[in-house]
């Protein structure tokens, strides 16, 4: 049977009927930051009443912490969420079915594993979007909980603030704006590609911050493949230029990194495959 998808974002909320690796149906609806989750997922439910009787539980893939049932931000900068929201359990309660939730990125990196880019082999999946997330997948296995939220590491180059406070998205539309040139990130990669240097440099700043975390985090796991999503890393240019850091570095050190190939459905059916297996 299939399962309602539901993946809630930072800037935007996706909506899905899965069954497998197929998508049936979607819809996109922004995330309205100010509202809260008792709304968020009321504005599902009521795109989701076009599904009714299509599908037999709901997966949710969310930013943000989610342990034992229970969503919390660990950077509010990405999305307000309160704290230890009981996520599956209402959703449960709405849509009438059992419901199970994960992170965004593990979802993801579960999904990319199973069906995409990971090949069923040892995979971390990096979305760099308004934060960056991060899942990782170890003998068949997706770490759950707080593994894998790389976008939280704070590392001496940049002080005091999580790394994705100077990678992501929101980072790059502010550094456009202290450059004197106000853009959202799809705007500064336009501007990049056609050789604007203010956007070059924002572009490159955040790739080789992005190759050095690849660098990292293949000493800790040693994964064949790092698979990159997220609106930006999946913006052309992006991924070259972070690979483009590793030049130098003996074989056996570089980091294999791929685009991921489930796009932006990884979060979606990684969801829907664990909510199957979740009984
Ligand atoms: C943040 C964190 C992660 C999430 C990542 C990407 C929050 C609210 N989110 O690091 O859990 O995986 O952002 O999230 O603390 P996205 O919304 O940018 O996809």
């Amino acid at each position: 049977g299939a399962t309602l998808a539901i993946d809630i974002g930072g800037t935007k909320t996706l909506a899905a009927l899965v069954r497998g690796a197929q998508v049936l149906a979607e819809t996109t609806i922004a995330t309205s930051r100010e509202a809260g989750p008792d709304a968020w997922l009321a504005a599902i439910a009521k795109q989701a009443r076009h599904w009714a009787g299509r599908y037999e539980r709901v997966g949710i893939a969310a930013t943000g912490l989610i342990d034992e049932g229970r969503w919390s931000a660990l950077n509010p900068a990405t999305l307000a969420i309160p704290d230890h929201y009981p996520l599956p359990a209402r959703a449960s309660e709405l849509f009438g079915k059992s419901a199970f939730a994960v992170n965004d990125a593990q979802a993801a990196a579960w999904g990319e594993h199973r069906f995409g880019a990971g090949n069923n082999e040892d995979t971390v999946f990096l979305t760099i979007s308004t934060g960056i997330g991060g899942g990782v997948v170890v003998n068949g296995r997706p770490l759950l909980g707080l593994a894998g939220h790389f976008g939280l590491l704070r590392g001496p180059t940049h002080g005091q603030s999580p790394l994705e406070d100077v990678v992501s998205g929101r980072w790059m539309a502010a550094e456009a704006a202290r450059a004197g040139h106000p853009a959202e990130a799809p705007e500064i990669f336009q501007k990049a590609r056609e050789g604007a240097g203010w956007a070059e440099a924002i572009v490159a700043q955040s790739a080789s911050r992005v190759a050095l975390l690849c660098r990292d985090i293949q000493m800790m796991f040693a994964p064949k493949r790092i698979v990159i999503g997220g609106g930006i890393g999946l913006a052309s240019g992006y991924l070259q230029a972070v690979g483009a850091q590793f030049a130098g570095l003996p074989p056996h050190l570089a980091p294999r990194l791929v685009a991921a190939s489930l796009g932006p459905h990884a979060g979606i059916i990684g969801a829907a495959d664990l909510a199957a297996r979740h009984r």
